[in-house]
């Protein structure tokens, strides 16, 4: 008696556990479509809102293997407790001795066959997306510094350091350890062809509200792209253990619209102007500084 307990249960706790996983695949779904502000919120579930055509391929990607995940594990959960009801010593003394059974092993061979296509088709999908650069609108170029971050714009020719702000520095509106001094602005729906650099160690720049993450290292130009669909300011952090203040290099891009974006190039270029910016064509050397 003490067995069909424990086992009554141990399965109200898994279904339980079932609808709840159920329940936060609905609600990442529903995250996906509200409105983004860029940024973790506190008792978070699922991840941060799309602001990007990558994120949504992402969120959509994530959500669906949440359904075919939580639809497995309760489909074998299903079979245990079948196995553990009808087939236990007391209600099946006698057990049977077939050994084979063709039909079965087929279908226990291509089923999960189709799963892990349909897991890869859309896998890959996103994975080419995410790495096939459009046509560019706009090509920044970061570099991760111990420990900040440093955008120029090579088509404007400037270059300027982006700090952490501290606490008492703060605004009303802005999150501490993640606001910075200077953001990296970027006009609203269009191509945004980032491209990193370590100047000293292996860093990596991650937007999350984008769907972004890539290793900035010393030495090797990666490139990335994203496709802001809503004004706002979205923040990251860099991604790779870089050393002692690797928390406090959070990465800032303020979206704003063409008319804000030109004004601010304007502002910039001459708040930004310097001497020895290097000329926009020879960036892909710019592993050279780090020597
Ligand atoms: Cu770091």
């Amino acid at each position: 008696m003490l067995v069909l307990k424990r086992l009554i249960a141990f399965v109200a706790t898994s279904l339980a556990a079932g609808l709840i996983i159920v329940g936060s695949g609905g609600l990442a779904l529903a995250q996906s479509t509200g409105p983004g502000t860029g940024q973790p919120h506190p008792w978070q579930l699922g991840l941060q809102a799309a602001a990007s055509p990558v994120m949504s391929d992402i969120i959509w990607f994530h959500d669906f293997l949440l359904y075919l995940i939580t639809a497995i594990t309760l489909f074998v959960l299903v079979l245990l407790v079948i196995v553990m009801v009808k087939f236990n010593a007391k209600s099946n003394p006698v057990p049977s001795r077939t050994t084979h059974n063709t039909m079965i092993e087929v279908v226990w061979t291509v089923v999960p066959v189709l799963i892990l296509v349909a897991i890869a088709v859309p896998s890959f999908r996103l994975l080419f997306y995410e790495l096939k650069v459009p046509t560019a609108d706009v090509t920044i170029k970061a570099t991760g510094k111990q420990w900040f971050w440093s955008y120029q714009y090579p088509d404007a020719n400037f270059e300027f350091d982006s700090l952490m702000l501290q606490a008492k520095d703060l605004k009303a509106d802005q999150p501490r350890l993640l606001a910075v001094d200077n953001e990296m602005v970027v006009p609203v729906n269009k191509v945004v062809h980032v491209l990193t650099i370590g100047a000293d160690v292996i860093h990596s720049w991650a937007v999350p509200a984008f769907g972004v993450k890539i290793d900035a290292i010393p030495g090797r130009v990666n490139e990335t792209w994203f496709k802001a669909e809503r004004v706002g300011t979205y923040y990251g952090q860099c991604s790779q253990l870089c050393g002692k203040d690797h928390a406090f290099m959070p990465i800032a891009v303020r979206v704003v619209s063409d008319q804000d974006y030109a004004a601010w190039l304007d502002g910039a270029k001459k708040r930004f102007a310097q001497d020895n910016v290097p000329n926009p064509n020879m960036i892909a050397a710019a592993g050279e500084a780090t020597k």
